[in-house]
């Protein structure tokens, strides 16, 4: 089972000629995943050789290959982690009993809307970068960012394989409508905000895929916990996968930072620019803008549907089988944050409907920990500055912080000093020209642009200068 056949026209490991029923559906749908790939996939290099990892088999050891592949040949594929022989489930009213491998019919409509929402993110993401191959830094970055667009892709193919295998009719039509919303459409937008952002330059990227794609982390952390074992093992495995996005953030932005700090020593001045390079004011300005975009991704503070997700055994806490309490949370309270007219302050709540702020507190330490390494970076060159992340109130949309203006460092503005204030805190338009002046393509071997650093090391033993993208 942990080998994946490559034989078929859909690479699987989930026994697909078998059902074929199931491999019909699927291979009606390739096609126009194939035409969206054309469309909203990256652009200008489609025809290129690329040297990208697909997977070969599931299991721990080496199952990555490395290769040069033109990404419309790429084997994007069904692939499950293998299944835990007698799991049960880990939370929720079921705690305890065998974790289902169909739909329980009365949670139905409620799973399908959760993988709907994860699927839906996937092909969003492809669809923001796909301008980006145009401005690479290099061709290292450029392979990289290649490598996550098919690997999101291959995300969106596990959400339809689970709608079209366990949900019938409705679920072959979300699976339509996965490539039928588009992000930033004004008719048909992706469902969650972070998602319908622009990501126009390779530092949004950066921030994107230490940010954002942390949510993901997190979001299918939790939804590996599921009672609904094919959604646990399918989100395994993505995980798996995940690892590498976040890696190419928090390097990329390592690198960034890196590179400041160089030119700010070489120049004896903070403002790099003048070097061709990115000041930290700046680098902050876009820590605080995609960090508070994702911490909206996580919900409001009390939530019903959080409530619920959880004891009905659909999604789980961040690493749930770890906790040590009874697991139904009923009789628990968590703290959760509060507004006491212009302070915000904090209070204990029943712990079920808190879980997506329980979830956001996991990210936010998580994300602290790569701030935290980037500052070691400043330090190492000397440098007294300090990066950091805003206050979880800072420019949110949704939930609590929805209602008021709150600055990075807690304290809630009126609407006036929000306004005069929010260009030292968030990107503005000058800003983002002098983003845009920097993106010029760097594609000779080894070489990089002004603004980064060169990584420590290239990909699976690869030199730094390697022909990671092929493009004569
Ligand atoms: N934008 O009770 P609430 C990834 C809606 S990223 C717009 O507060 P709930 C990736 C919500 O749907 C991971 N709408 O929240 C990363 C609800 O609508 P209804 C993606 C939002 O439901 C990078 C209403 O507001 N996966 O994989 O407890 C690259 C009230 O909601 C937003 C998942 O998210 C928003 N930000 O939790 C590639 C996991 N937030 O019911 C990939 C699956 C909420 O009033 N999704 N709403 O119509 C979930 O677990 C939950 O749907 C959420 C929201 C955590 C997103």
């Amino acid at each position: 089972m942990a080998g994946i056949n490559y034989s078929e026209r859909i690479p699987n490991n989930v026994n697909l000629s078998e059902n074929r029923r199931l491999q019909r559906a699927l291979e009606e749908w390739q096609p126009k995943f194939l035409d969206w790939w054309m469309d909203m996939g990256p652009t200008g290099y489609q025809e290129k050789d690329v040297y990208l990892r697909t997977a070969v088999s599931v299991d721990a050891q080496g199952w990555a290959q490395f290769d040069y592949v033109k990404m419309p040949d790429y084997r994007w594929g069904l692939f499950l982690a293998e299944a835990e022989p007698g799991r049960t489930i880990g939370f929720g009213d079921h705690l305890g009993a065998p974790a289902w491998p169909d739909v329980p019919g009365e949670y139905r409509g409620v799973l399908r809307r959760l993988i709907v929402t994860q699927g839906d993110t996937e092909p969003a993401s492809v669809e923001q970068q796909r301008h980006l191959g145009r401005t690479c830094p290099s061709l290292y970055d450029l392979r990289n960012l290649f490598q996550i667009n098919v690997e999101e892709g291959r995300h969106l193919w596990a959400m339809v394989y689970l709608l079209d295998a366990y949900f019938g009719r409705d679920g072959r039509e979300e699976s339509e409508a996965l490539l039928q919303r588009h992000s930033g459409d004004r008719d048909k937008p992706r469902i969650l905000r972070a998602f319908n952002e622009k990501t126009p330059d390779w530092l949004s990227y950066l921030m994107f895929t230490y940010f954002t794609d942390r949510d993901g982390k997190y979001q299918l952390a939790s939804l590996a916990e599921s009672g609904f074992d094919p959604l646990s093992r399918t989100c395994r495995f993505m995980l798996t996968e995940e690892a590498h996005h976040l890696f190419v953030g928090e390097t990329g932005i390592g690198r960034v930072v890196q590179r400041t700090c160089e030119l700010m020593r070489q120049g004896k001045t903070d403002d790099v620019r003048r070097l061709g390079g990115l000041d930290l004011a700046t680098l902050q300005k876009y820590i605080n803008f995609h960090y508070s975009v994702s911490l909206d991704l996580f919900g409001s503070e009390v939530s019903t549907n959080a409530a619920n997700f959880y004891t009905m055994g659909l999604k789980g806490r961040f690493e749930e089988a770890k906790k040590r309490d009874d697991h139904r949370l009923k009789d628990a309270t968590y703290t959760v944050s509060e507004l006491d007219g212009d302070r915000i302050t904090t209070r204990e709540t029943p712990a079920l409907p808190s879980l997506n702020e329980r979830l956001r507190d996991d990210y936010i330490a998580d994300c602290q920990r790569g701030v935290d390494r980037w500052n070691q970076i400043i330090t190492k060159h000397g440098i007294d500055r300090e990066l950091r992340l805003p206050h979880r109130g800072f420019h949110r949309a949704l939930g609590l912080f929805g209602e008021v203006k709150v600055s990075p460092d807690g304290r809630i503005l009126s609407e006036a000093e929000w306004d005069t204030k929010k260009h030292e805190w968030l990107p503005t338009e000058t800003d983002q020209a002098y983003l845009e002046s920097l993106m010029q393509p760097v594609t000779e071997r080894g070489r990089f642009a002004s603004w980064i650093a060169p990584p420590a090391r290239g990909v699976n033993g690869q030199p730094v200068d390697f022909e990671y993208v092929r493009l004569a």
